[in-house]
């Protein structure tokens, strides 16, 4: 353990020796854990972090300047659309997935090292549950997509095959997530393909460029970024556990998204059938603010600008036929073959370019009294997960639709747009449709007959509740044997054991 005039005399080298100003006052264990905190940073990239930051946070706000006119929609040739494809098409493109899949050469990997601020959990968002029926949280949700995708898979290529799960934590999600799956049995995924891993942290630091304290003996930390993940690939040796496994594609997704499809078949299938070595599954923009960043190309390369950093005026350009110019919405899932993945840790991660986000960060001052600042006070330095597409020799984008894919989960109830209830509608809306596809009706309490709206208006409540657990269908599919001619009661949970019930035996 290194001692207290070393780690000082590192700290003054790195300018930050202010960290250890209460070392007086402390009692032994909260030394220990302050010097277990600081020993093992290195002075030089302690400094440059910070200072970094500060330079960072002085220039002007807003977009970098001149980025409009470097800007360019993403050219139609790189775009694949699921909705506007011909059926055969589609049919290929998940054919080919799930070939992929049958040969163990997909794995899913999770982005789940937030802090899940803006929905104000203290605990990590995969562990939320929307108010479901069935009260299933948002892991439970991916872990039963997951198998089922391994059955579907399994069952037409007459194999038995895994979909290996990778979970970038942090500090913040590690232990919680850990026990939660610990708790839950791993909703019978075998633990052994459930690989948890920890992204790094990195100091908050002042607007003039200090480390700052929450704590007399804790530094303010956050975590790298969603971009963290490719130092945390290597610095967990992931790839190489992946190359053990066989596993040539992997698709990156974010928690918060209800409707994620993990292992997409007619994702992985469009890349690989397109040789792609990258590539974003993106929706429709809703509207020209909101948070999703927009897959474009900046000088001619594909990239992502992220809505932090896109100008109002751009977002809001339309195309002469209508439509936002830069309408290509990020939705946060991603492919990678391996093979890229291993060039952008081997070659590229150093050149990504940190993000800076300035916030509110508690603080004690110089008294050693604990302030909740009520103006941002500190910078957090990110790096964006698809900062790397700029890398890739293949990128493609594949386009899908909103109300099949992506209804995330962002905010507390108090906001209009993109929280819980908000989710559970969309979950729920899905599944009522499908059911409605597949030739039920739902009655109510009463036994009336509810109305039949295949177009609900956003925002509204379908007329039944329905629920379709993922280990009955992933994305839809074999409900028609099911539920063909079927009168079924608001509301209603299609699970394992009533899909048993409903099931036609053979005579
Ligand atoms: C993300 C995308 C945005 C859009 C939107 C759609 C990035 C940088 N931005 O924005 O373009 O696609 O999602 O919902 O991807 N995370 C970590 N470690 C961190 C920070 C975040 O693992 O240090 C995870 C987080 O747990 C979540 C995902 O990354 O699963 C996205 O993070 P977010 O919800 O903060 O991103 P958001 O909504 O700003």
């Amino acid at each position: 353990m290194a001692s207290e005039p070393a780690v000082r005399a590192r700290l003054r080298l790195a300018g930050q020796e202010h960290l250890l100003r209460f070392w007086a006052e402390l009692a032994p264990g909260a030394r220990a854990a302050l010097l277990a905190e600081l020993a093992p940073w290195e002075p030089d990239a302690l400094r440059l972090h910070c200072r970094r930051a500060a330079a960072a946070c002085a220039r002007p706000s807003g977009p970098p300047p001149g980025l409009a006119s470097r800007l360019g929609p993403l050219p139609p040739e790189r775009l694949g659309r699921a909705s506007r494809s011909d059926p055969e098409t589609r049919r290929r493109w998940e054919e080919e997935g799930l070939r992929q899949i049958a040969s163990n050469k997909v794995a899913v990997l999770l982005l789940a090292g937030g802090q899940g601020t803006r929905l104000g959990v203290t605990y990590p968002k995969g562990m939320y549950q929307v108010g479901l029926p069935s009260q299933k949280t948002l892991y439970q949700l991916q872990a039963e997509r997951i198998r089922r995708v391994e059955q579907l898979a399994g069952e037409r290529h007459g194999t038995r095959c895994t979909v290996p799960w990778y979970i970038m934590t942090s500090e913040f999600t590690l232990g919680p997530t850990a026990k939660f799956f610990r708790d839950h049995d791993f909703f019978h995924l075998d633990p052994d393909n459930v690989v948890l891993f920890e992204q790094r942290m990195l100091p908050a630091v002042t607007f003039d460029g200090r480390a700052i304290l929450e704590r007399k003996d804790k530094v303010a930390m956050a975590p790298d970024g969603n971009g963290g993940l490719y130092c945390a690939l290597a610095d967990h040796q992931i790839l190489e556990d992946m190359a053990r496994r066989g596993v040539e594609f992997v698709h990156v997704y974010c928690v918060d998204n209800i409707l994620v499809r993990l292992a997409d078949p007619a994702f992985v299938g469009f890349c690989v059938l397109q040789g792609a070595d990258c590539g974003a599954k993106v929706v429709e923009k809703a509207y020209p603010e909101e948070p999703v960043g927009v897959v474009c190309q900046v000088d001619g390369v594909p990239q992502v600008v992220e809505y932090s950093e896109i100008s109002p005026e751009t977002a809001r350009l339309r195309r002469p036929e209508g439509g936002l110019l830069y309408g290509t919405g990020n939705i946060c899932n991603h492919f990678f073959t391996t093979a890229f993945l291993q060039t952008v840790v081997r070659e590229f991660e150093p050149a990504l370019k940190p993000h800076v986000a300035v916030k509110k960060v508690p603080y004690v001052d110089e008294e050693g009294n604990l302030v909740k600042p009520l103006k941002p006070n500190g910078i957090k330095m990110e790096k964006f997960v698809f900062d790397v597409f700029q890398f890739a020799k293949n990128f493609v984008a594949f386009e899908v639709l909103r109300e099949e894919e992506f209804s995330p989960l962002k905010n507390d109830h108090t906001a209009a747009r993109d929280n819980p209830s908000t989710a559970r509608r969309a979950l729920l809306t899905q599944h009522y449709r499908w059911a409605l596809r597949a030739g039920a009706t739902f009655l109510d309490a009463q036994g009336r007959r509810l109305p039949e709206l295949l177009n609900l208006p956003p925002g509204e409540d379908p007329p039944a509740v329905c629920e379709i657990s993922p280990l009955v269908s992933y994305c839809g599919e074999g409900l028609e044997a099911l539920l063909r001619g079927q009168q079924l009661q608001s509301p209603f949970i299609l699970d394992e054991a009533q899909a048993t019930v409903l099931r036609p035996h053979d005579a």
